[in-house]
């Protein structure tokens, strides 16, 4: 309630991130000042995304994108907001947008030394009836020394400096790593801040819910059904697992971190490479969620050490729990 003893020494995301940027011998603030600045688009979608009903930002923009979904409106704002927000930061030199097809290189006057691949709004096809959607975002070192090109994108996500997502549910939720463990911010809309709620999360190694759209199971791969049959049906005793899919990805791979289990992707017949973008879907989600003790795996290969060769190559994507994804990599084994 209001009348809640004022917390007057806080943690806040700004204060966190500075901190943790004091520390880092010889940083000189760039990347400090770059992920402020991803906080502020974020705050700003976050605003727009509560209000799109009554902002008539709902509803099609009239174009799609360049991965053929229908875009909508919030999408074109919060892509604008992000790309406005990180170019006014002077601290990145390119950057990959699910929105955009292209490379974004940032003008000469306003460079820096990183390179920011994200989903401005991962989820869109939820917008209309509500449901959770979110932000992702990976930040490497650029590898490039003149004019920026894709070669500093297209890096294996374990080279990330940085990465984080944003889920825009029942409250607003910043989960964010620089690589020193997962932590969860939850915003503050009375005073427009993220407060730091959860230090250095830990998923638990196996959970009891598995989470995938079972709707393409004519599809899928027998690996994958004769996994979710073990999973309804145990032989072994144990307790079937319980469902849950959101279809908005940050929503669905928040409560796996928050309470275990597995999230999956898979390929199938029709999506030969499922449909997740490597860039800035799997790969910040992969980051956190090994930062918070979890595996995250293609199928065949750590999802960290794929090395890509197109801004928006898709992979199959399974996450979760370490016990939960090694059980799904032996059915992988048992089912080739
Ligand atoms: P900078 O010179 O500020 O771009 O920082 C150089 C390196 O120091 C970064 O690439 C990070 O590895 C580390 N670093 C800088 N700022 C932070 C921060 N706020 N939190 C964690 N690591 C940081
Ligand atoms: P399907 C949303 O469009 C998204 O990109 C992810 O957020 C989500 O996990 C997935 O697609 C849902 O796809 O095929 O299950 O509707």
């Amino acid at each position: 309630s209001d009348q809640s003893a004022f917390d007057t020494d806080v943690w806040t995301l700004t204060r966190f991130v500075i901190e943790t940027g004091r520390q880092a011998k010889g940083a000189t603030g760039e990347l400090t000042q770059l992920i402020n600045a991803m906080l502020t688009a974020i705050k700003a979608i976050s605003s727009a995304v509560r209000k799109a009903g009554l902002a008539h930002l709902q509803g099609l923009a009239g174009s799609v994108n360049v991965t053929g979904d229908d875009v909508k409106k919030l999408d074109i704002l919060s892509n604008d907001l992000v790309i406005n927000m990180l170019r006014a930061s002077y601290s990145t030199c390119c950057m990959v947008s699910e929105e955009n097809k292209e490379l974004i290189v940032t003008p000469k006057d306003k460079r820096g030394k990183y390179v920011v691949c994200f989903d401005p709004l991962d989820g869109s096809s939820n917008i209309d009836c509500l449901a959770s959607i979110g932000t992702i975002f990976a930040i490497y070192k650029r590898v490039t020394e003149a004019e920026p090109t894709e070669e500093d994108a297209l890096q294996p996500g374990r080279n990330i400096v940085c990465a984080g997502y944003a889920l825009y549910g029942s409250a607003t939720l910043v989960a964010l790593s620089t690589g020193a463990g997962l932590n969860f911010f939850m915003l503050d809309p009375a005073v427009g801040e993220f407060i730091l709620t959860e230090r250095n999360v830990r998923m638990k190694p196996k959970g009891k819910v598995y989470s995938l759209n079972e709707g393409y199971a004519k599809y899928f791969h027998p690996s994958i059904n004769e996994y979710l049959k073990h999973k309804k049906y145990p032989e072994d005793g144990s307790s079937p697992y319980g469902a849950r899919y959101v279809g908005s990805m940050v929503s669905d791979v928040h409560r796996t971190i928050a309470y275990g289990g597995i999230f999956m992707y898979p390929a199938n017949e029709k999506s030969p490479k499922g449909k997740l973008r490597l860039l800035y879907e799997c790969n910040p989600i992969a980051f956190l969620i090994e930062q918070a003790g979890g595996l995250a795996t293609t199928g065949s290969q750590r999802v960290l050490d794929v090395q890509p060769e197109t801004l928006h190559q898709r992979v199959p994507f399974v996450v979760g729990s370490t016990d939960d994804v090694n059980e799904y990599l032996s059915f992988v084994q048992k089912y080739p």
